[in-house]
């Protein structure tokens, strides 16, 4: 055993066993190989200025915005609730929502989008912490939103197992182009060792047909004592899921523990390498692992030391901020601003801060049709929904 491996018997728990094994062996000489932490310039203040709009305040923790086909919006609010914002700004609470939301902590009522035929079936999908605090999980409801209720209501998705922590569930949902849906899903903070763990849904990112059953070419599919929903694994807590149509390319971020915050690019069977590789380190100090890379597992394309808690994801493709197109757009929950990541042929190239003028935890960001950009501000109370354009 080497000095690093002894390091980390000392100051690792739970996923100790399963990782010394894989450290003194002959792979544990893989931690300099590949890609690292690249040393890139800080961010800078973006010289873009903007007109910012409030759309909506009083939010109650606003979770996810989604645009509807007449340009009004859903929003989600953690506490259980979902808001229709007319593009008047008229409000109605939407009701029907599943009597078996968790509300605490980070718990409660997360994503929702569209159906692809939405205008035809008007089929949505919630995400939410369905239980108990001693027994929940990340879930998919699948319902119709007529008028403001939402009937026909089933859960077509539930992670297993179940857990009893009130934090890290994922729930970012995306539909990919052939009508499958992909949703991440946290480890559930107690339980990073879950995320390598292929027999369990925890710390995956997960693709599903719109009725819940399995897409035939998942990447696991048939293989004995692994998860067939399971399409990528060894995430924390990814918060950010979009679909570049025009790229072809599905991204994700996720949440490190102190620093080691990421943004990937997401392939079927891959291994993003949490919690054996991370370039953070845990909250009190102490190296989780001495692996920022790893044999067999993915590269990030860019991490945030110290983190940002990235939440809301979007690659930019609208024409109203011109020299964006292909740039992710990522809201900062403890950064308090707006990210813009330069990207090039999936490459980082460098990043820019955008609305750290308003000091406000970001939730999400989405880019609209009109190619504005919807920002939600997270507060318990007053959580606001934004709209921005170049001046
Ligand atoms: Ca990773």
């Amino acid at each position: 055993m080497n000095i690093r491996a002894t390091r980390l018997a000392l100051t690792s728990t739970l996923f100790m066993g399963t990782l010394l094994m894989s450290s003194c062996s002959p792979q544990a000489d893989t931690q300099n190989a590949g890609p690292q932490s690249t040393p890139t310039p800080d961010a800078t203040t973006s010289s873009t200025v903007v007109n910012i709009e409030t759309i909506a305040d009083n939010l109650r923790a606003p979770w996810r915005v989604t645009v509807l086909p007449d340009n009004g919006y859903l929003v989600t609010e953690r506490d259980g609730y979902l808001q229709h914002i007319g593009n008047d700004g008229a409000r109605t609470e939407i009701t029907g929502l599943p009597d078996d939301i968790y509300v605490e902590g980070q718990a409660g009522l997360f994503d929702i989008i569209l159906s692809p035929d939405f205008t035809e079936s008007q089929t949505v999908y919630l995400s939410y912490a369905q239980g108990t605090s001693d027994a929940n999980g990340t879930a998919v409801l699948r319902a119709r939103l007529v008028g403001t209720e939402l009937v026909d209501g089933k859960i077509i998705f539930r992670a297993t197992p179940s857990k009893d922590t009130n934090a890290h569930f994922g729930a970012r949902m995306v539909f990919l182009p052939d009508g499958t849906l992909v949703m991440s899903l946290g480890e559930g903070f107690a339980y990073r060792e879950a995320a390598q763990d292929k027999a369990s849904h925890l710390g995956k990112i997960v693709r599903i047909n719109a009725d819940g059953s399995i897409p035939a070419d998942n990447p696991f599919v048939g293989v004995d004592g692994v998860r067939p929903e399971i399409y990528s694994l060894g995430h924390r807590n990814p918060q950010g899921l979009h679909f570049d149509s025009v790229s072809g390319t599905l991204w994700a971020h996720e949440h490190g523990p102190k620093g080691g915050d990421e943004l990937n690019i997401i392939s079927g069977g891959k291994n993003y390498g949490w919690p054996i590789a991370t370039t953070g380190i845990d909250y009190n100090g102490a190296m989780i692992t001495p692996f920022k890379s790893y044999a067999g597992m993915e590269n990030f394309v860019k991490d945030w030391v110290p983190s940002i808690a990235p939440s809301g994801l979007t690659i930019y493709r609208g024409t109203l901020f011109l020299g964006w197109d292909g740039d992710a757009l990522v809201g900062g929950l403890k950064s308090r601003d707006l990210r813009r990541v330069d990207l090039e042929d999936g490459k980082f190239v460098r990043e820019y801060i955008l609305l750290e003028g308003l000091s406000a935890r970001i939730r999400d960001v989405r880019t609209a049709p009109d190619g504005s950009i919807l920002v939600l501000t997270d507060d318990a109370t007053n959580g606001k929904l934004l709209r921005i354009t170049p001046k």
